[in-house]
């Protein structure tokens, strides 16, 4: 790096720091003013109602759907939802508001239940035999298991230190456990404990807080909480696998131990849903619950450019320029905070934007998008309309003392809209319908945890700040968790409602169970390292498992200027994941895949375009995900659940069934010594046959192989029965990986793009004989077929002959036939 560089950079993270120190004072004030309301609260203390355990149990009855339990003090009810999902709720206890839920009716469920020498048992009945069975014993201990008799999990008492429950259940060994939402930590949360131990964590992750936090500015792996938390967690043994959510939105703070996992809530009741079965059937079952994502604009999968500092009109068309003119696809451009009046929500500055809406409408027609950031805090000021209009509306959240709350964010001194109140929610919806008219595709909300600005303590309102919660009165300890998924709630209904003939597109950087029914989300300012790009993996598959389909890290990292190769295979990895975006901060180098030249420039437009040719294997992952909730994006072991050596793989990822992608994680993908000496990674096979993508060789499934990943490629892997869909325009390709024997199935998912018109589903099997593969199409739906061509690719084989409908067809070249239209049947003779 050149000398003049280098101080330019210097310079830039320096005034970007300053950027930060100004609103010193502004934290000063606030985290004062934060404790004493907090200190002031308490000396009126809450009512609270402690409990040590439950006590002897009295007495039960059947219920419609299970069981009622009395015990000394408390009251357990078992709800069966269908067979295998059961709701518990313990009480006392304020119940939730149903935030999460994203289903009511569930059909009748037949319960029996039997008095037994320890205490009762309840099950629910499928198919004449018992489905899952719950067993209460006399102390209140709880015992799951499946209609084999395998025991699942063991739950303690619980009991009632202060206003919330505090929750245990045993652990085996062998246990390995996955979820909580957004984490940086390894795939298999019971590792990161160990990790600790060994001081390969930055932090101290032995506990798993749900609270909603901004990392502000940066953060590694091992760092807890995050942005967003769900309470929920699947669990593998060898007995089985089930996955337990827990229903209460309070401060709460999750451990897995030795022996036992504890879950502690600050307050409500103990409310939790419990399910067992195959992994896709847990996911499926948590989806149903608290719903699915829609399917998103097909351009949302493309590729999106963003950084904060793009802040007048000729960055953005320089941006695009640069694209075009490097013949790099591009999807959408990201306007950060820098394109808003005084950082207000819902404005653009008409000084330095001045021909914002044209430039929209123009690019519209390059096929690329505008997305704009926005915050929830409204500044608090008399020249502020939407401070008007929402003092009217009694619309910001009070201090117990029916005093205004406001907290320092970047427009200045703030007050916060209670998301909790759907007048609010309605006033807010209301607001996106100008940034709409001028032709912004979709919205990007961050701060939404909600933060403010401080010098000490938590980042966020006070725990004592009251809000509305449906008419019925709670506060932040309750609501903080829930306030952005409410806030992308608004802005979903918004979306719906003004623009209704196109599909929302919302990304929000907090969240809680549910927030896939509205938006995507991205993993906030991950630093600039190594070790973060290999955690990043794991923050997205484990969002996935928790029911979270959409997201992806800003590649390169958020904070610092990452070398040549880290940003490389930082993007070769993301053109792998769901949401692929480069983003940075303010105070560092501009960065989109050109800045670093040749031959970076080459490999990634190399990996985009692989992304945009695959995109029709994507949009049908999407599709399937609206179908099941199962994340495109999943961990190795859900290609052979039952293999154990697979639980806490997590240097590696499914797209899909049909690929898997091996991240280089380490420096030095090409060895200094020459060209040819390429550098290697280890990849872990999961049963079946695995073709690698590059070369087409046949790899045996459950074997580790040390696979060359020189820096234009990292390892890529298609198992054997696959079909996947490629796109050059209107012309589709499908590759074929044979099964080695046998048959084996694909679908393909088509519509126009957005919109809710016909759709178009198309089916293919694959049959294996001993002289050649048959592949037989079948389709259903209204869309009408929009490819002018279709190559049928062979793989793992030459072609010698082939036949469409019985027809004669011309092999080109070894491996490839085509044709003008779909057909039902065709024969490749090898
Ligand atoms: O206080 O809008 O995570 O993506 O560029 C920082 C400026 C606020 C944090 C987000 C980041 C965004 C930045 N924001």
């Amino acid at each position: 790096m050149s000398l003049l560089k280098r101080l330019s950079l210097r310079w830039k993270f320096f005034t970007g720091s300053l950027f930060y120190l100004t609103y010193a004072p502004y934290g000063w004030v606030y985290s004062r003013r934060r404790d004493r309301v907090e200190r002031e609260t308490k000396k009126t203390p809450f009512p609270i109602e402690t409990l040590d355990k439950p006590g002897k149990l009295l007495s039960a009855e059947a219920t419609e759907r299970g069981a009622q339990f009395y015990f000394e003090n408390a009251e357990l009810e078992a709800t069966f939802l269908t067979p295998d999902l059961v709701r518990i709720d313990w009480r006392p206890g304020l119940l939730p508001i149903p935030y999460a839920i994203a289903r009511s009716e569930w059909d009748a469920v037949a319960t029996t239940l039997e008095q037994t020498e320890q205490g009762w048992s309840v099950s629910s009945i499928h198919e004449g035999v018992s489905g899952l069975t719950i067993s209460v014993n006399d102390e209140g201990y709880l015992t799951f298991s499946d209609a084999d008799g395998k025991v699942l999990r063991e739950e303690l008492p619980p009991q009632k230190p202060g206003n919330g429950w505090t929750h245990q259940a045993k652990l085996r060994p062998e246990e390995h456990i996955y979820g909580l939402g957004e984490r940086i930590m390894p795939l298999n949360l019971r590792l990161a404990r160990e990790l600790t131990e060994k001081g390969e964590m930055t932090d101290q992750p032995k506990t798993f807080r749900m609270w909603n936090y901004d990392a502000a500015g940066m953060f590694g792996p091992g760092a807890d909480p995050l942005y967003l938390s769900v309470p929920v967690y699947l669990g593998f043994h060898q007995q089985g696998k089930y996955l337990v959510f827990y229903e209460n939105s309070f401060d709460s703070r999750f451990t897995f131990d030795a022996e036992v996992s504890t879950a502690a809530f600050e307050g409500g009741a103990l409310r939790y849903y419990f399910t067992t079965g195959t992994v896709p059937h847990l996911v499926e079952r948590y989806t149903e619950l608290t719903g699915r994502s829609p399917l998103p604009p097909r351009w949302a999968l493309g590729y999106h450019q963003s950084k904060w500092g793009y802040n007048n009109e000729q960055s953005l068309r320089k941006t695009y320029q640069d694209f075009e003119a490097n013949d790099l696809p591009l999807s959408a451009i990201h306007l950060d905070i820098d394109v808003q009046v005084g950082f207000r929500a819902f404005t653009i500055d008409p000084k330095r934007f001045p021909k914002l809406q044209s430039f929209i409408q123009e690019l519209a027609v390059h096929g690329v998008q505008f997305i704009t950031i926005l915050n929830p805090g409204i500044k608090y000021s008399r020249k502020s309309n939407l401070f008007l209009e929402g003092q009217v509306l009694d619309a910001f959240c009070k201090l117990p003392n029916g005093e205004l709350l406001s907290g320092p964010v970047w427009p200045g001194w703030c007050v916060f809209p209670d998301f909790t109140n759907p007048v609010v929610r309605h006033w807010w919806s209301r607001q996106y319908q100008y940034l709409l008219d001028v032709g912004v595709a979709g919205f990007w909300h961050d701060m939404n945890e909600p933060a403010a600005f401080i010098l000490w303590g938590d980042r966020s309102l006070p725990k004592v700040t009251r809000h509305f919660m449906e008419g019925r009165g709670g506060d932040h300890l309750e609501a903080h968790n829930v306030y952005g998924m409410l806030q992308a709630k608004a802005a979903y209904e918004s979306l719906c409602e003004y623009r209704p003939h196109r599909r929302p597109f919302i990304i929000s950087r907090a969240g809680w169970a549910g927030l896939q029914r509205y938006a995507w989300t991205w993993t906030g300012d991950i630093e600039c390292t190594w070790a973060a790009l290999r955690q990043t993996m794991s923050t997205v598959m484990g969002l996935g498992l928790s029911g979270i389909p959409y997201s992806g890290p800003d590649i390169g990292g958020f904070q610092g200027n990452p070398s040549a190769e880290l940003y490389l295979r930082w993007f070769q990895m993301s053109s792998f994941l769901t949401f692929c975006r480069t983003h940075s901060s303010n105070n560092v180098e501009h960065r989109t895949p050109l800045t670093y030249g040749e031959p970076t420039l080459s490999i990634i437009r190399q990996f985009l375009k692989l992304r945009y040719r695959l995109l029709p294997y994507f949009y049908t992952l999407s599709w399937e995900a609206t179908q099941t909730g199962h994340p495109p994006v999943r961990p190795v072991f859900w290609a052979d659940p039952d293999d154990e050596t697979l639980w806490a793989l997590d240097d590696a990822f499914l797209l899909g069934d049909a690929l898997m992608v091996c991240p280089v994680t380490v420096e030095g993908g090409r060895s200094p010594q020459g060209e040819n000496c390429f550098a290697s990674r280890s990849v872990t096979f999961p049963k079946g046959q695995w073709y690698n993508f590059w070369d087409d060789t046949l790899i045996d499934g459950g074997t580790t192989q040390d696979i060359a990943s020189p820096l234009e490629q990292m390892p890529l892997f298609v198992k054997a029965g696959s079909l996947l869909p490629m796109e050059d325009s209107n012309h589709l390709t499908l590759h074929i990986y044979p099964p080695t024997h046998g048959t084996s199935e694909a679908v393909m998912y088509t519509d126009a793009g957005d919109g809710y018109g016909d759709h178009r589903v198309d089916r293919f099997q694959i049959q294996r004989h001993e002289h050649g593969i048959e592949l037989f199409w079948q389709h259903e739906g209204e869309f009408t077929f929009p490819y002018h061509r279709v190559t049928v690719q062979l793989h793992g084989a030459t072609v010698q002959q082939a036949w469409v409908e019985g027809n004669e067809t011309n092999p080109e070249g070894t491996n490839s036939i085509t044709v003008e239209h779909p057909f039902k049947q065709a024969f490749l003779q090898h």
